[in-house]
């Protein structure tokens, strides 16, 4: 159990060739466990490990080759380090083999949608699990970006994840919810969802958001993705006012340093 009266800093190690903002930086083992020591050691309290990009119009990743991205890094990192580690997958097998590596957090774009047999892993293995919300697949979700009333919709879609990953044998305790900033989701609904997060709240459970470096930042900062830092930072900020406790994001110690003032402010 992760304590969560303080912000925590997901770190973001994406072992891609194809990610929007840091593909195809980190080919090496020792490359990728080095960035991952480097992110704990600037203040880090989880670290997300993932080997499909899931930028809009991604193509799927086959779960061999998945595997055999992430593994030898999952592996390393939980040798070494004493933070959480969290697969971001949405395969069940890819999922299973990083548990048994040293695991504990699975993170899925698709809240359990996209295999089946996923709720199974995560309720048999006892890990937390991350549910966030989307529309659709990475495929074709900027098509489905249309709303009556944004945050309603997605407060009442996620309720329905929680609901059949809690029907599916997962505790209430292990579930984390999360926004989906970016999917099935303009830059306006982005920024319309940080803005109303406190809504949320409804649901009771933490809420993880990962605005980092993502093109909502562009547009209205119209700086290329590592040019996104204090961007990110800013919206982490603004989502802990709104409730959120786990802020998964590439550049750590940016986010960490804004995200201790916040919470320094907010204890004053
Ligand atoms: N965003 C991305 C990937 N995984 N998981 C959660 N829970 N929330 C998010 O907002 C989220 C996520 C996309 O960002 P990134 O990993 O930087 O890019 P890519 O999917 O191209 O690898």
């Amino acid at each position: 159990m992760i304590a969560l009266d303080r912000p925590i800093v997901m770190g973001i190690l994406n072992l891609t060739p194809d990610s929007f903002s840091d593909g195809g930086e980190l080919s090496t083992l020792e490359g990728a466990v080095e960035r991952g020591e480097r992110m704990v050691a600037e203040g880090a309290g989880i670290l997300d490990v993932g080997g499909e990009s899931t930028r809009p119009g991604a193509d799927l990743v086959d779960p061999d080759e998945e595997i055999d991205r992430i593994l030898p890094v999952v592996t390393r990192l939980a040798s070494r380090l004493s933070v959480p580690i969290s697969i971001d997958t949405r395969k069940a097998r890819v999922a299973q083999a990083a548990l048994a590596a040293g695991a504990s957090i699975v993170n899925d774009v698709s809240a359990l949608g996209f295999d089946p047999d996923m709720v199974h892993v995560v309720a048999g293995s006892g890990a937390g699990v991350v549910l966030m919300h989307m529309r659709g697949s990475p495929l074709d979700m900027q098509e489905r970006a249309q709303y009556q009333d944004l945050v309603g919709e997605v407060v009442s879609e996620l309720r329905r994840s929680v609901a059949r990953a809690e029907a599916g044998g997962i505790r209430r305790e292990a579930i984390v919810v999360d926004p989906g900033i970016g999917f099935a989701k303009t830059a306006a609904h982005s920024l319309r969802l940080l803005g109303r997060l406190e809504r949320l709240g409804a649901l009771g459970l933490p809420i993880l958001v990962g605005p980092s470096r993502k093109s909502f930042l562009g547009e209205v900062l119209d700086v290329p993705p590592r040019q996104r830092a204090v961007g990110t930072a800013a919206a982490c900020v603004l989502a802990y006012r709104g409730g959120a406790r786990i802020f998964r994001v590439h550049d750590v110690k940016a986010t960490r340093e804004a995200l201790a003032v916040a919470a320094a402010v907010e204890e004053a």
